[in-house]
């Protein structure tokens, strides 16, 4: 069994596959702290867990332009400045049971958990490529590739992915070589020794288990660039499909969810009123200058309350830099049970919490799923609906 050296996972994580794991954090846990903990972190694994041993480690910076490098993780360590990085990491596929409602989709069925927030800490991908010396205005060199120590047992194929240049060496863009998450040393499932995180960019590009650098003038041509986390018109299916029409996705768009409450709870009008508390994240480093909510199904919406952002990250509605998510809260008054209620008008027996967020590029959410339906089933960002039954 190539997964008989996986680690153990915290039973709070909602399984949806085990061999690749592949687990959600609750939804509780995600509105409890701007810091997502280590142990209930999602975890996103296509592949066994490699065992790498700390002391052989070795980093190899390699490919066009690049003077090759082979670098321990204590020469990352005395040589490099350290950086702390909060970002939020999120899997393409996160809500993706939404879109699998309207129409199947191939992938894993995650709910709102495929998400977390982390203290990264580690060092600058651009000052190790510099180190390589490498240049913003190479003509060569167009793409930075990260190859994972995670090997495909049937084919060999190790998890691969890239980002552009520009992003690898800017040193707004913030991308780290970490080997920190949360104070402490990455953790297995999160990639020890080292791994990527690319903040504002889908998570499959944040690869764990770092073995390789390459500096090179295409995209990686691992099947993860280039024939998956893509979207495509609603009407594209597994037989029309061209994926090398479309680019490979990077920044994601701006998204929110309502954590709790959580599905299933019963809610009573005699409350009078409902709490909601979630999370709202763009894409890009930008901030989030809204989030509105709803307990009509969207057609009255008031403003939820922004909690204060994560330790390091930049205040809410920063147009650059904002890495990590906004948590929200808002009380919303209930409407009258069924039964309860003289009018026939004003009664229900059920109530549809709605969320959506703006960015500060004032994006919006689109109202629903089946118009950004993809066969995939990635970046759905449709508002969030949690509909609960309602008792007098
Ligand atoms: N890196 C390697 N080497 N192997 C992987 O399977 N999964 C990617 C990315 N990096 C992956 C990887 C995907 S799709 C996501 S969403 C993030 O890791 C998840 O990071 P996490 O497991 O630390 O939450
Ligand atoms: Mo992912």
């Amino acid at each position: 069994d190539p997964y008989a050296g996986d680690p153990a996972r915290h039973p709070v994580l909602i399984p949806r596959t085990q061999k690749p794991f592949n687990g959600e954090t609750p939804g509780s846990l995600l509105a409890a702290a701007a810091v997502t903990p280590t142990d209930v972190f999602f975890v996103r694994n296509h592949l066994p867990v490699p065992a790498v041993d700390t002391q052989a480690y070795r980093l190899q910076v390699a490919g066009e332009g690049a003077r090759a490098l082979e670098l321990s993780l204590a020469d990352l360590q005395s040589r490099f400045r350290k950086h702390h990085v909060t970002a939020t990491i999120q899997c393409s596929g996160n809500r993706r049971n939404e879109m699998s409602a309207v129409k199947p989709v191939k992938g894993l069925e995650w709910d709102q958990g495929a998400i977390g927030t982390a203290v990264w800490g580690g060092v600058r991908l651009r000052d190790v490529l510099k180190a390589a010396g490498l240049s913003e205005d190479d003509p060569a060199v167009a793409h930075i590739h990260f190859e994972g120590l995670d090997t495909d047992p049937a084919t060999g194929d190790v998890y691969g992915a890239s980002i552009p240049l520009a992003r690898a060496l800017s040193p707004e863009a913030d991308v780290l070589l970490a080997y920190e998450m949360n104070g402490a040393p990455l953790s297995a499932d999160h990639g020890a020794p080292l791994r990527v995180v690319v903040p504002g960019v889908t998570g499959a590009r944040s690869v764990k288990w770092l073995g390789r650098i390459v500096a090179s003038p295409s995209e990686s041509a691992s099947h993860w660039q280039r024939r998956d986390y893509k979207a495509f018109c609603p009407s594209v299916d597994w037989d029309t499909v061209d994926w090398d029409s479309a680019p490979a996705l990077q920044e994601p768009p701006v998204t929110s969810a309502i954590c709790e409450p959580a599905p299933g709870t019963v809610l009573s009008a005699a409350d009078g009123e409902v709490t909601l508390r979630g999370y709202a994240w763009s894409g890009g480093g930008r901030g989030i200058v809204r989030v509105d909510v709803s307990a009509d199904g969207g057609r009255t919406w008031a403003a939820a309350r922004l909690l204060p952002p994560p330790p390091g990250a930049p205040a809410h509605g920063a147009y650059t830099g904002a890495w990590a998510w906004t948590l929200w809260e808002a009380t919303l008054p209930l409407p009258a049970a069924a039964g309860s209620s003289p009018g026939p008008d004003s009664a229900s027996s059920s109530v549809t919490l709605v969320v959506k967020a703006v960015d500060s590029s004032y994006n919006n959410q689109p109202d629903s799923v089946a118009g950004i339906w993809n066969l995939r089933g990635v970046v759905n960002n449709a508002w969030h609906r949690v509909t609960l039954p309602l008792e007098p």
